[in-house]
């Protein structure tokens, strides 16, 4: 007889992101659970992250679940997290599931997780942490542009982190401070057409030293309105504007040594608390220098830099590089691989932040993940269902967690 966790089936389909891209959706089947999950895709790609879909795209992925994985997963048992996932890297025979594609990858790593928490009775959340559990705070994209949207900021995302009485105060802090953004626009653009990125920032066309004016206005006033301390943070992306030894902002040019000081100089001068990606993808020593100057001020982050590889991480750590981690777990394609990541992350000391993607589902694995994990912060935007289907559901697991 089968026991209860052992994988019965599996299925894929297609479904549409947020953007309107087709993504993946998988389930796994135990006897008396399933388990289901869909993948994000990025915009601003690290160069080391697994390639989200191979060529022919989705549907290629789909066709190679049929292929080679459905039969393969049978008999499998689900509790051997670790092993699943090894299946899949070996299945694909690549170093970054160029193959299956990410996405595949990581819906049905997710899927087996889910399919055995469903199967034991308890929230995804519990299955990944045990007994130790923590509320991460929220980190929300305002104002940007970047690869997020055309006639933004260069600089990808202005973010805000408010320090609120629960979680769900911190993220209705968020969004106001979102709403205020729009108000304070609307005045200084006077008629001009205010536009969206992908993950429901305001872009518009402006310079950044302007949006870094309206965003700690905006979030000054909010503080103050709500008696709330709210942090101001951005994520530079700046891989995708260097090119040729400079960083391209759309009204000027920076050395990697301007690059440096401008970072630091948002930290020491105007308050920011983190910076994600100021620096180039592979530029370990610049972002160091940036985080040998600001220590504990501030918050320094690696995605394009680290794109949850362990490896990677641990060079920055040898090296200095940063203080913080994102982690987004289709940019390593595996659940046990993210985790890894994670527990790397946190023997360094440094803090770990859960990352939504620019194209987004409604799925709401990160945010079981960032509770599971202990992150010290989820980011996943402020406004907009596929980016609150996330935040909602941290207010939901804190209710759980409290009572
Ligand atoms: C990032 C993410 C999420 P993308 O750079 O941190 O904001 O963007 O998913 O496009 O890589
Ligand atoms: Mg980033």
């Amino acid at each position: 007889m089968a026991s209860d966790f052992e994988i019965l089936g599996s299925n894929a389909r297609m479904i549409l992101d947020s953007r309107g891209n087709p993504t993946v959706e998988c389930e796994i089947y135990l006897s008396y659970a399933m388990g289901r999950c869909s993948a994000p895709s990025g915009a601003s790609t690290g160069k080391a992250e697994a390639v989200a879909f191979p060529e022919g795209g989705a549907a290629r992925s789909i066709e190679f679940f049929n292929e080679k994985v459905k039969r393969s997963v049978i008999g499998f048992n689900s509790l051997d997290q670790s092993g699943f996932d090894n299946m899949l890297r070996d299945i694909d025979g690549t170093d970054n599931f160029s193959r299956m594609g990410g996405n595949l990858a990581t819906a049905l790593s997710m899927a087996c997780a889910k399919a055995v928490s469903n199967a034991m009775g308890i929230p995804l959340y519990r299955y990944v942490g045990g007994m130790l559990l923590s509320v991460p705070r929220p980190l929300g994209n305002v104002i940007g542009g970047g690869k997020h949207a055309r006639n933004g900021t260069t600089i990808q995302e202005f973010m805000v982190s408010a320090e609120g009485s629960s979680f769900l105060d911190s993220i209705l802090v968020n969004s106001k401070v979102h709403r205020r953004i729009g108000e304070l626009l609307q005045d200084r653009l006077k008629g001009q057409a205010i536009g969206m990125g992908d993950e429901r920032a305001w872009a518009v066309s402006m310079k950044d030293d302007e949006a870094i004016d309206v965003i700690i206005q905006a979030a000054k006033e909010v503080s103050t309105e709500t008696k709330t301390k709210v942090g101001v943070a951005s994520d530079f992306a700046a891989s995708s504007y260097y090119k040729d030894g400079k960083y391209h902002y759309h009204d000027r040019s920076l050395t990697q040594d301007e690059q440096i000081d401008f970072s630091i100089s948002l930290i020491k001068e105007r308050g920011f608390f983190l910076l994600e990606d100021p620096m180039d993808e592979v530029d370990f020593d610049g972002f160091a220098s940036i985080t040998s100057s600001v220590g504990n001020r501030a918050v320094i982050v690696g995605d394009d830099l680290y794109t949850t590889r362990s490896d990677l991480i641990r060079k920055g750590i040898t090296k200095k590089s940063t203080n913080a981690v994102l982690i987004k777990v289709n940019q390593v394609g595996t659940l046990s691989q993210a985790a890894e990541a994670v527990e790397t992350t946190r023997l360094a000391g440094w803090k770990s932040v859960i990352s939504h993607r620019s194209g987004e589902t409604t799925d709401d694995f990160i945010a079981h993940l960032a509770v599971g994990f202990r992150a010290d912060m989820i980011k996943s935007g402020t406004v907009g269902g596929e980016r609150l289907a996330k935040l909602n559901e941290v207010v939901r697991i804190q209710e759980d967690l409290i009572s």
